[in-house]
């Protein structure tokens, strides 16, 4: 951000505070490099010059719907003006194309209805009050006009409200694209309905969202070319599969578990379900119910919204039938077997539980039994069963009851996409904060300075780099049956001792740091393996493929040995980095917009605005660095009639009665500045000249007014 210059004794200025990040202050003195500042909560502190920030003193109070329209475009100021418009329920502001979304906790149904859909219809981006739709609107109309894709970007941290955005923007689209239902179920409807779809086997409870999406989505709409909705594809990334079989307090597993639990009389019979506090999977947990989900209801609707997405009823009771039967398969439990290191059922309830799985997913039950227990190992010389010790055995159990439901959920994404219907369409990311600059100074025939892009390329290949990357070192650790998370965390700490961009936390055993272009972050090793791996144990394929229930068994084709061998370590790292890149690709070539989400607080609660937490999303998200980069070139504009208004005064000689522009460049001139710019009807200048002419402003404002005190004083 720019360094703050002309910080003078009685400047306002923001300071950094531990506790609230930025306090408002006035400077009560300098010498040399410090500053002593009295801050607004009485205390005096002092600070570096180069620490400190000038504060708008003429900021609206209510604060602007678009931070370049900041005087001084720095993080004090952004942060403060998001926290005035936060308290006034205006969650949503402009950084230039960037929209800034602040989750408020509550809902605000006026917001997203049909009267404001009406509104944002057509109205000229900027016009109104920063929303969502506008975003859609400006979207809807670049695709028509100029016949191209079109992307939106919703980022944010879990619970931030990037789902809801999403759903918002699919609303908005629907309404613009939408056709009058005469083939029954629209395009656009089931689009819509397929949320609450992928909610129920993808969404959970957390500890940072009560509905949290455990698996990351990229929803295409498709259009055709009178802009009526034709199609929509739907890919989802790496659903978490370790929640199946743990779950921590206060957590909860996946939502469809508790629904099932929760079905109408019937069906419990059929899936021999009851209480979910009798199921090892959903009890790890003291956590049932979700605060605002009746999961009764949204069984119900549920079903409902399958119907409408085209997954017919023998469909949805297989996938409640499935459902149930890993609900069953967490608990059955091993004892130690009569043969060394072998394991047996613990009791009647286990064998209980096994026969209720092979029923409900239609196997045989002593092959279910025995992929549970015991492995194949295809050696040179024929094949050797391994047998499994109990814990072993509880490890297969799981693996199977994570792989079945991941293959679950797959299922049910390929599913909708289907019957929905593709319409191949393709279509840009990142830089184009930039280029969208670069056309602002290009209209108003500026010099462009080209500014340098922060490099992160060292940190993409600490990554990705093959070989010698985390991710291949991941999937190396993947393929050796010894390796834990800990060796795996010893590797990469030898490994990366030296490189500038990783680190060890001090204390951490298994902790790495990466310092990210927008900063630091912390991952956990833990369960990185386990969660890596994604190969389907060869006996749990053939168990399921054997099944006589078409649904179930085409969830496990048979693999050829070719693919098998390779697939078998194509580890989720390598997966999710592919389909990284794709979705990368895609971006590339479509005109992206952006959404960034922020949570204003951790208790999810309306009304609460966490400055520090706040801070940190937007370091991270890029926000501030995108505000950087506007930084380096001119992030104050100021048409030459605001100029004068506000500048006039520090040159009135050589102001030109009737030439705004050539009074604007004396005044810029008379102070000194170096590098600004004069457009065709506005002023660009540098980061901190603002700040200087304000300071000026002051000193001539405060000698003015000290004048006419001592004159009042002579009359007195
Ligand atoms: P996420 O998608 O970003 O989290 P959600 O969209 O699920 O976050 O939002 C979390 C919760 O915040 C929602 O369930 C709503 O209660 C509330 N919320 C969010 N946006 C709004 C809004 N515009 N108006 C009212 N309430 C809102 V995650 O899926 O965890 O990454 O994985």
């Amino acid at each position: 951000m720019g360094t703050p210059v002309n910080i003078i004794v009685g400047s306002q200025v923001w300071v950094e505070d531990p506790e609230i990040a930025w306090i408002h202050g006035e400077v009560a003195e300098i010498n040399g490099k410090k500053a002593k500042i009295l801050t607004i909560d009485g205390k005096s502190v002092v600070k570096e010059i180069s620490s400190i920030y000038p504060k708008d003193t003429e900021a609206p109070p209510a604060g602007v719907d678009d931070m370049t329209k900041l005087a001084y475009l720095h993080e004090p100021g952004v942060l403060y003006n998001l926290a005035c418009r936060f308290s006034l329920n205006e969650i949503y502001t402009y950084t230039g194309n960037i929209l800034i979304a602040v989750n408020p906790f509550r809902r605000l149904p006026h917001l997203y209805d049909i009267h404001m859909m009406e509104q944002y219809k057509g109205a000229a981006f900027g016009e109104l009050s920063p929303h969502l739709f506008a975003v859609a609107d400006t979207c809807y109309r670049a695709m028509i006009n100029e016949n191209g894709s079109q992307s939106i970007l919703v980022s944010g941290e879990s619970g931030a409200g990037k789902t809801e955005t999403t759903k918002m923007l699919m609303r908005y689209l629907a309404f613009m694209g939408g056709r009058s239902n005469t083939e029954g179920r629209t395009v656009e409807q089931q689009v819509l309905e397929s949320n609450p779809v992928l909610e129920a086997f993808g969404n959970a409870k957390t500890v940072k969202n009560n509905n949290s999406s455990r698996f990351g989505k990229f929803v295409e709409i498709q259009f055709d070319k009178n802009g009526k909705i034709s199609g929509a594809a739907i890919r989802t990334y790496l659903l978490e599969r370790s929640r199946v079989c743990q779950v921590s307090d206060p957590e909860r597993n996946y939502h469809c578990f508790y629904m099932l639990c929760a079905a109408p009389p019937e069906d419990i019979k059929k899936y021999k379900l009851g209480d979910p506090r009798q199921f090892h999977y959903l009890n790890q947990s003291n956590c049932y119910k979700v605060s605002n989900m009746d999961d009764a209801k949204e069984y119900l609707e549920t079903r409902n919204a399958m119907d409408i997405v085209g997954i017919n009823l023998d469909e949805q009771d297989a996938i409640f039938r499935v459902v149930a039967a890993i609900l069953h398969l967490g608990n059955i439990n091993f004892v130690k077997g009569k043969e060394f290191d072998s394991s047996k059922l613990k009791d009647d309830k286990s064998l209980f539980h096994l026969r209720t799985v092979a029923e409900l997913l239609m196997c045989n039950e002593k092959s279910l039994q025995d992929s549970l227990c015991q492995r194949v190992i295809v050696t040179p010389d024929g094949n050797i069963t391994k047998l499994l010790d109990p814990d072993a055995a509880a490890l297969s159990r799981d693996a199977l009851a994570k792989t079945v439901y991941s293959k679950l959920f797959d299922w049910i994404v390929d599913k909708i996409n289907n019957s929905i219907g593709q319409d191949s369409n393709a279509i840009s990311i990142i830089g184009h904060v930039f280029k969208m600059e670069q056309e602002v100074y290009t209209k108003e025939e500026i010099n462009w300075s080209y500014v340098e892009f922060v490099d992160n390329q060292d940190v993409l290949d600490l990554i990705e780099k093959k070989p010698g990357g985390i991710i291949a070192l991941l999937d190396e650790a993947c393929m050796f049956p010894k390796s834990t998370h800990e060796t795996f965390a010893q590797k990469m700490y030898q490994t990366y001792k030296a490189h500038k961009r990783f680190r060890k936390p001090k204390l951490a055993q298994t902790d790495f740091t990466i310092n990210h272009y927008a900063g630091d972050v912390t991952y956990q090793a833990d369960y990185f393996l386990d969660k890596n791996k994604d190969y389907v144990v060869a006996e749990h394929q053939a168990l399921l493929w054997a099944s006589k229930c078409n649904f179930v068994a085409n969830l496990f084709p048979p693999l050829h040995e070719e693919t098998s061998k390779q697939s078998k370590f194509s580890s989720i790292g390598s997966q999710f980095k592919q389909q990284l890149q794709s979705l990368m690709e895609t971006l590339s070539t479509t005109e992206p917009h952006y959404i960034r989400c922020v949570k204003p607080n951790t208790v999810l609660q309306p009304g609460i605005f966490e400055n520090n937490n706040v801070l940190n999303q937007l370091r991270c998200g890029g926000v501030l660095e995108a505000i950087r980069i506007s930084c380096a070139g001119y992030p104050t504009k100021r048409t030459f009639e605001e100029f004068l208004n506000r500048f006039g005064m520090v040159a009135l000689d050589v102001l030109d009665g009737s030439d705004e522009k050539k009074s604007s460049i004396a005044i810029c001139d008379k102070m000194g500045l170096k590098g600004y710019q004069i457009g065709k009807t506005k002023v660009f200048l540098r980061a901190g000249q603002m700040a200087e002419l304000d300071a000026r402003r002051a000193e001539i404002i405060s000698k003015a007014a000290r004048r006419l005190q001592r004159q009042i004083m002579t009359y007195l």
